[in-house]
């Protein structure tokens, strides 16, 4: 059975939701980064990154959200546009752009505003502002269609979900009211009986020294 290896954060969260709504069947495995899980040298081989979320399906490893999505849509045949290369195209890009974009400065609006040491005004509106851009960029391309690649739900309708969902912690409780198209979509997608994830696990919430030390390398370590 394929082996599905997560946390509650966003990145796994999108493959969660892809494998309820496909039926896939999977083990679900949890890796609890706050206890520095991710770090060991069993999860190492699978993901040299050291991040959530991996698959093992058979002989084959995948990591990153945005690689399992796509190898998982394809295996089955689930969520994907037409099979023309413009739909390809289309799906490509913004696969990418989620995974470039959107997810990264989503993450680093977070944590200089949240969990930097020293609250930085410089960095704290420069990631709020590129969060804030790429938000703009889907809200956009949602007034003028119902999904992202048009009629149909894909993968890349998930992979929006995964980090849209979180915007009240991204950007603040108001900034809803400034993308009311992907606000339409989130809560679509929210509503879906998918999105009740099976084998729930209770991770550790407190971001302590073992946490810190776990997630923030840069902190116990000099670089620049
Ligand atoms: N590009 C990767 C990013 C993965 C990632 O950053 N995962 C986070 C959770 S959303 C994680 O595992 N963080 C633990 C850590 O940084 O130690 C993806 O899309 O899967």
């Amino acid at each position: 059975m394929l082996k599905f290896y997560y946390s509650g954060a966003p990145n796994p969260t999108k493959v969660a939701l892809f494998l309820e709504e496909s039926g896939t069947p999977y083990e679900a495995i949890p890796v609890d980064t706050r206890k520095g899980e991710q770090h060991k040298p069993e999860f190492l081989a699978i993901n040299p990154n050291a991040k959530l979320p991996a698959i093992v399906d058979g002989d084959v490893t995948v990591f990153d959200s945005s690689a399992i999505l796509i190898y998982l849509a394809e295996k089955t045949g689930k969520f994907l546009p037409p099979k023309t290369d413009k739909a390809r195209g289309e799906l490509l890009s913004w696969m990418f752009f989620v995974s470039s974009g959107v997810g990264p400065y989503a993450g680093q609006s977070v944590h200089f505003r949240v969990y930097a040491p020293e609250k930085l005004p410089y960095a704290i509106n420069r990631y709020a502002y590129e969060a804030q851009r790429h938000f703009k960029i889907l809200d956009d391309r949602l007034a003028k269609r119902k999904y992202m690649l048009g009629d149909a739900y894909t993968i890349v309708d998930m992979n929006v979900w995964g980090w849209a969902r979180l915007m009240p912690n991204i950007l603040g409780e108001g900034a809803w009211s400034k993308f009311p198209n992907l606000k339409r979509l989130v809560d679509e997608v929210s509503a879906r009986p998918a999105v009740t994830l099976k084998d729930r696990h209770k991770f550790k919430t407190e971001m302590d020294a073992e946490a810190l030390k776990a997630m923030f390398g840069h902190l116990s370590e000099k670089v620049a």
